[in-house]
């Protein structure tokens, strides 16, 4: 398939001259002032990230290369008129950053079909681990295990010239994005379903593919596991999956350990675990209430109770987002057309009528709307794949989209090393109140 990666080549080289133009010409303007607000609220805001697949806008939501969900919903090829965009067609949109064909997506399927073949040690590190560990515990051993079949590292052990970099890359991205349905499927069977695995069938889409070997098999599932793949993949590039493994990757540690550590930080509860943590919460709140069908008022208390505690409500707020998340509103149209009536469903709905105004209240919280981790395990519960614990491990198949198009694309600029600097308190202290102010510490 090398006609996509000479694509990518010829559409990216561009922008490796407009990258340094742009460092000649005006490294020493100044974008943007710091506020002591911004250094202790976790640099929120602060511009200083290049990340071409996606962006995020504050009322709006995502944008992949410009195009809004409901507008990759309509324009993406499917296989079907009436089913979900096929992820695989999201991805050569977000590494070349234009509309694919559908034979283009066609061949995607099929390369990451050819490249899936998962080494035998891949499974045993995941076998030599307990049951009880974490599904994300091993996803992220499964995935950094592979490091050695590195492409990209050998290249570098042999010396190769920095500006091939990107294409060592671009081969390891391909196989690691390959390899994971089945890595992830795996994971899922060894834990629920006594080690009775399901081998990959190379006709199937990626998405397909994943539903297929997890043993949910039908036609529904795998729709939505495509919609699930397309709107879980990138959300600009300060989150923190998508800023670990673009800054380990930084260090030029291979795509395995870049991506590994994206996975890890995918791993908490503020972040890609929250998606568990809401159906957690509201089984939690179900058993507390003891009843399958609450009232909004019974709902109400029971957010109350949970802020009162000091724990998040999980699903609400976001660190960039002020409005209901584009992703919460796709998978809600999607269970209104598809879902009948389901009690969890249901309740997340209602969840969405309660919630913001109590959160709003607080006058704290800056978003008080959902985000994408709000609806997903409703909807996958509905599905029958019941298995809570494993939702991150799903949303990090996806996320491999986003974060490694991006490193191919990083490594073709050549981005250097990420080394901000770091200050104590009593530096910054200084900074704000001049160098004769005493503090406590
Ligand atoms: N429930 C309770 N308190 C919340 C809250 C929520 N849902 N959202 C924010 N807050 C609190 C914060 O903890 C913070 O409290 P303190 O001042 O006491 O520290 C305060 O409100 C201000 O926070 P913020 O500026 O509004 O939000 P942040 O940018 O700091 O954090 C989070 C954004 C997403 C981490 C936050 O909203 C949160 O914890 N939400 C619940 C967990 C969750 O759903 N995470 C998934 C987010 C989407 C995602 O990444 N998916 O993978």
């Amino acid at each position: 398939m090398e006609y996509i990666k000479n694509r990518f080549f010829e559409k990216a080289s561009k922008c490796i001259t407009e990258y340094q133009r742009l460092k000649t010409e005006h490294g020493n303007k100044v974008i943007a002032n710091i506020t002591m607000e911004q250094v202790l609220s976790g640099m929120k805001g602060m511009p200083c990230l290049i990340t071409d697949t996606s962006k995020l806008d504050a009322q709006e939501g995502i944008r992949f290369r410009g195009y809004s969900i409901p507008e990759l919903r309509e324009k993406l090829p499917r296989l079907r008129p009436e089913g979900e965009p096929l992820p695989e067609g999201l991805f050569y949109l977000m590494l070349i950053g234009e509309l694919p064909e559908r034979e283009d997506v066609l061949n995607i399927s099929k390369d990451w079909a050819t490249r899936a073949y998962v080494p035998q040690h891949v499974f045993d590190v995941i076998d030599a681990m307990p049951k009880i560990s974490r599904p994300m515990t091993q996803f992220s051993a499964a995935i950094i295990s592979m490091a050695t079949d590195s492409i990209f590292q050998k290249a570098y052990r042999t010396g190769v010239n920095k500006k091939y970099y990107w294409d060592t890359t671009y081969e390891d991205v391909m196989n690691l994005i390959a390899r994971l349905p089945r890595i992830a499927a795996y994971i899922y069977r060894r834990i629920y379903h006594n080690d009775d695995h399901i081998e990959p069938d190379p006709r199937l889409d990626w998405a397909g593919n994943l539903a297929h070997m997890m043993g949910h098999d039908s036609d529904e599932v795998k729709r939505l596991l495509r919609l699930y793949m397309v709107i879980h993949s990138d959300h600009e590039g300060g989150n923190v999956s998508a800023h670990a493994t673009h800054l380990v990757g930084s260090a030029l540690s291979n795509p395995y350990y870049a991506f590994g550590a994206g996975m890890l930080g995918l791993a908490g509860p503020l972040h890609g675990y929250a998606n568990q943590e809401v159906i957690h919460w509201i089984f939690e709140m179900i058993q507390s209430l003891d009843t399958e069908e609450p009232t909004d008022e019974q709902i109400a208390s029971y957010i109350k109770k949970t802020l009162e505690e000091g724990r998040v409500v999980p699903g609400y707020g976001h660190a960039v987002l002020r409005q209901t998340d584009p992703r919460f509103t796709a998978q809600q149209e999607f269970a209104a057309k598809y879902v009948k009536d389901d009690n969890l469903i249901n309740i997340v709905n209602q969840i969405y009528r309660v919630a913001p105004p109590i959160l709003e209240e607080t006058g704290k919280i800056k978003n008080p709307w959902p985000n994408v981790d709000a609806f997903s395990g409703a909807l996958l519960y509905h599905y029958g794949i019941k298995e809570y614990n494993f939702y991150t491990v799903m949303f990090g198949v996806s996320r491999s989209l986003g974060v490694l198009a991006s490193l191919i694309v990083d490594r073709l600029y050549g981005l250097p090393i990420e080394r901000p600097s770091s200050f104590t308190l009593g530096g910054f202290r200084e900074m704000v109140e001049g160098k004769n102010a005493k503090g406590s510490c």
